[in-house]
């Protein structure tokens, strides 16, 4: 079996909420690593990451432990960035065994071809103020300046308030529906007409959907704060969506 989340937005919200989500999360991870081949981590898994040569956030650590025993027992985890932790480093990788990704990525699962992305900035190509800011934000140069310049502690009070703004927008932007997710169908349906997809799982849109329209597949993974959804891939290449303790 395969499984997908994303959003889990470690760290969002107050101390309570976020201990609230650490567990559920770890918890979800404990069940399906039972007969998961490979658990794919679609991005926004944390809140805000920046991370230095020797300095890494604080907190975290179940999901850090779990992510690296997972590992250790030889159980593949696939970590993609999001737009909330795109600054992740090798730190994850070397300690804790995850396989990174920064940009959407094909994979063949149970004879599927399967389309993964965290689905932030995939249609930005008419949007030059969008493709500028993506530029900045993944440049090399630029983190390795802000991470020369900037006082780890400064670093973390700027990336929490650029979060929470983030996600208030969102919200004030008339919430969560399914309309939120349709430029990520769109996408799906024009590369879909050039190349062979049988399922798309994207994260960002924090609105668990899972569409058909004739052979397109397209399962929006939801997020952790509210109603935990996940996807999984079975045996005989099915994808379902599902509510965490549904
Ligand atoms: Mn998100």
């Amino acid at each position: 079996m395969y499984y997908f989340a994303s959003d889990i937005h470690l760290g969002a919200g107050g101390e309570a909420q976020a201990k609230q989500t650490e567990r559920r999360f770890v918890g979800w991870l404990d069940d399906v690593a039972r007969d998961a081949e490979a658990i794919f981590l679609v991005g926004d898994v944390f809140d805000f990451w920046f991370e230095y040569r020797g300095v890494v956030p604080k907190g975290f650590v179940r999901t850090l432990g779990k992510l690296a025993e997972l590992t250790d027992r030889g159980v593949r985890v696939v970590f993609f960035t999001g737009n909330h932790d795109m600054w992740v480093g090798e730190y994850l990788a070397r300690e804790c065994g995850v396989e990174i990704y920064t940009s959407p990525q094909q994979f063949c699962l149970n004879g599927r071809h399967v389309f993964v992305a965290h689905g932030d900035n995939m249609n930005i190509d008419g949007q030059p103020m969008l493709k500028f800011l993506n530029t900045v934000f993944r440049s090399r140069t630029l983190r390795w300046l802000f991470s020369w310049l900037v006082h780890p502690d400064l670093a973390m009070r700027f990336g929490h308030w650029w979060s929470g703004k983030s996600r208030k927008s969102h919200n004030a932007a008339g919430g969560f529906d399914a309309s939120l997710t349709e430029p990520l169908i769109e996408y799906a349906r024009r590369y879909a007409a050039t190349h062979e997809v049988d399922h798309f799982v994207f994260g960002h849109m924090h609105f668990p959907r899972d569409f058909r329209e004739g052979g397109l597949h397209v399962v929006n993974l939801g997020c952790w704060e509210k109603r935990p959804a996940y996807a999984v891939l079975d045996a005989s290449g099915e994808m379902t969506l599902k509510i965490l303790g549904q």
